[in-house]
């Protein structure tokens, strides 16, 4: 066990800020992985997350075996679906949909995972997932069948977090949704920061270096950057 989790509130004391690069296993080829993992080691991200909201394939323990074999940072499942849980990776962000009111994704997806995640070692890290209205529908509101949260509401959006952190998520994620046009905006992501003592994730529809240290900025402690690395693995060069 890798203490995952530790490490992320040892870097938050420290205010070292977090990159994680989101992997799609829908849209990775085996034969691709190489290259990838590299250019990935040789740039500043931290983590690396797997997942997505629409993928079935049964190829992710072979995935994340050959991502593993080539790099050490932490590999986090971030699934869509209990499905997608691997016990090859190091851990898990066990999300609870909290801007939706679908009961599936608040609890029952959850409870199927539990036989899952009892097989495996993962580190499993209790995750407040919120998302935000970014100007079109997004993946993950398509699949949850749940409306985000309005982005002219930081309080809320803050409010929501702090819920998360109360009832006892041990990490909050600002999502505005993959490949979003527009990301969480500052203001959100600062009134959230302000209000909750746990880690803040922001990821959606980040494109630039400029927008990594504006979500920085305002009080993200780790930023996800899936499309913009997935359409250029030299954005960090
Ligand atoms: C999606 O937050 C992540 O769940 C990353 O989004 O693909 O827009 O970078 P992008």
């Amino acid at each position: 066990m890798i203490d995952i989790y530790k490490k992320i509130l040892e870097a938050k004391s420290r205010k070292q800020k977090l990159l994680a690069i989101l992997l799609d296993p829908d849209k990775l080829d085996l034969n691709s992985i190489s290259s990838v993992i590299s250019k990935i080691n040789k740039s500043p991200a931290t983590h690396i997350l797997v997942g997505g909201s629409s993928f079935v394939g049964d190829h992710l323990n072979e995935l994340i075996i050959a991502i593993k074999s080539k790099t050490s940072l932490p590999i986090l499942l971030f699934p869509g679906h209990s499905s997608q849980i691997s016990a090859n990776a190091d851990g898990i962000l066990f999300l609870q949909l909290l801007s939706g009111r679908n009961p599936i994704y608040l609890i029952e997806q959850q409870i199927e995972a539990v036989p899952i995640l009892e097989k495996t070692n993962l580190e499993i890290i209790s995750t407040g997932y919120i998302l935000i209205e970014s100007g079109g529908e997004t993946a993950v509101e398509r699949v949850s069948k749940t409306k985000p949260l309005s982005r002219n509401n930081p309080e809320y959006v803050a409010q929501t977090a702090k819920a998360g952190e109360l009832i006892g998520n041990k990490l909050i994620y600002l999502e505005a949704g993959s490949g979003a046009k527009t990301a969480v905006p500052l203001e959100i992501i600062s009134s959230v920061s302000k209000r909750i003592s746990i880690p803040l994730i922001v990821g959606g529809g980040i494109r630039s270096k400029k927008q990594i240290d504006e979500a920085f900025a305002n009080g993200a402690d780790m930023v996800v950057i899936g499309t913009a690395f997935e359409n250029n693995v030299n954005f960090f060069d």
